[in-house]
């Protein structure tokens, strides 16, 4: 097995990728990679993954379970930023910039099929499976150790090239390529994230609670209503949201427009109003979300968080914008008594009610 990372590494950007980086698979695991599983045990254990069971798999804790005799994880990154701004309007759905465009699911597994085709043509003993969304792995965790970029406090991967505006994928192989260093974090003193969060959903630095996180419920939640303190506090988004990342220093610094061409959005995708969503049939969501990751989020599910969202603002009689609650002071924030905690609180407690699991492991 003659090949070098380099030239692996030098594939995966041929085929496409914009960051690649490496980790080693040791034969036990390290303290680092046990350090991780824990904080997923602990993560489980407060029951923050709401009704996502198959987060609980075993295998996500220990990638040998997942394939016996890896030895490296290549770990890729692809850019979906666009620079198309989603419009402030009264009245307006938001759908988060992860499902503007093709399902990410498709282009990445197009490119990824690509490379382990590639790797496993360079020696018959090569063995190679890709991943994107779709087993149990610790994706961001094999990301930051392969060196692609750092976990921030809203949870995400943030790069120096791309800030978090990127898809995550990788490729298990019995290669032992040499790793790449595991990547510095950068987020210091903000908390920029954890303060524009409108329902509190980042615990604390680095753990989001799925309980009262508005993508879980706009794209996991399959209850007939959503949870009501929740409800309240969508502000306008219906698919997913983006308030974390929009407000994250790094993204508005590094993020570059993205040269792959089936991320540009699908025009109606930006800006759709949460009256049409409100009422959409099955006939016209499969018509404007054809080959789209909002596809997990089935159409009742759509007319639901619209309904929401319009419910929400009728009774303030306020634009969306206007909906957020006044941000707690810093003691109060850990001040659990606080009213707005409370609220908060108990979405937690009621949780959302998801009845199972697509095609896919999540879909975002
Ligand atoms: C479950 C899931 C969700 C859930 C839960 C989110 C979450 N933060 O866990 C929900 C539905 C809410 C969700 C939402 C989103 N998701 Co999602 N999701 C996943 C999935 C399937 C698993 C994530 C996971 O393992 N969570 C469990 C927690 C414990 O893991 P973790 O956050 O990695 O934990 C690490 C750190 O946070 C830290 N940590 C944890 N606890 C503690 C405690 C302390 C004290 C410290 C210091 C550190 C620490 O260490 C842990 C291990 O390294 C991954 C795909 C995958 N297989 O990995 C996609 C994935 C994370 N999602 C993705 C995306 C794009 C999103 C959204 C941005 C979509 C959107 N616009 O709405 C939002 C972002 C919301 C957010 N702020 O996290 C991308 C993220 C890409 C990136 N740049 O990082 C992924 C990687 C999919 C992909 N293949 O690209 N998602
Ligand atoms: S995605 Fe939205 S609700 Fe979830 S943690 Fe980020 S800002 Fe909060
Ligand atoms: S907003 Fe600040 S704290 Fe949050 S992820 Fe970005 S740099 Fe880190």
């Amino acid at each position: 097995m003659s090949l070098t990372a380099e030239t692996v590494k030098h594939q995966a950007l041929a085929v496409g990728f914009h960051k690649v980086g490496i980790a080693a698979v040791h034969p036990d695991p390290p303290v680092a990679e046990q350090a991780d599983a824990e904080k997923l045990q602990r993560w489980l254990a407060q029951g923050y993954q709401a009704n996502m069971a198959w987060m609980q798999d075993p295998r996500r804790q220990n990638i040998r379970q997942v394939m016996p005799n890896v030895r490296s994880v290549i770990c890729v990154g692809l850019n979906y930023y666009t620079s198309v701004e989603r419009p402030e309007k009264i009245g307006g759905a938001k759908i988060s910039r992860y499902g503007w465009g093709r399902d990410y699911h498709k282009v990445l597994t197009r490119r990824l099929k690509r490379l382990v085709t590639w790797l496993e043509a360079q020696g018959e003993e090569i063995q190679a499976r890709f991943y994107v969304d779709t087993g149990p792995i610790q994706e961001k965790a094999w990301a930051q150790r392969a060196g692609l970029g750092w976990i921030g406090k809203h949870s995400n991967v943030i790069t120096r090239d791309y800030g978090s505006w990127i898809f995550l994928g990788e490729v298990l192989t019995n290669l032992a390529l040499a790793p790449d260093q595991p990547h510095l974090e950068h987020c210091g003193t903000c908390r920029r994230c954890l303060d524009a969060c409108p329902t509190a959903a980042i615990t604390e630095p680095f753990v989001v609670d799925a309980n009262r996180c508005i993508a879980y419920h706009t794209i996991e939640n399959r209850a007939e209503l959503l949870p009501p303190e929740l409800a309240a506090r969508l502000e306008g988004w219906v698919a997913g949201c983006d308030i974390c990342q929009d407000v994250c220093p790094w993204n508005q610094r590094f993020a570059q427009e993205t040269d792959v061409v089936d991320f540009q959005p699908y025009a109606w995708n930006v800006a759709p109003t949460l009256t049409e969503l409100a009422q959409i049939s099955e006939a016209e969501r499969d018509r404007r979300f054809r080959a789209s990751a909002l596809r997990r989020i089935q159409p009742r599910m759509l007319r639901r968080n619209a309904q929401a969202n319009l419910e929400a603002q009728q009774s303030k009689s306020l634009p969306p914008q206007a909906l957020r609650p006044e941000r707690p002071s810093r003691d109060q924030e850990h001040d659990h008594s606080s009213q707005g905690q409370k609220a908060l609180n108990d979405i937690a407690n009621q949780g959302g009610d998801n009845d199972g699991n697509g095609s896919f492991e999540g879909n975002a």
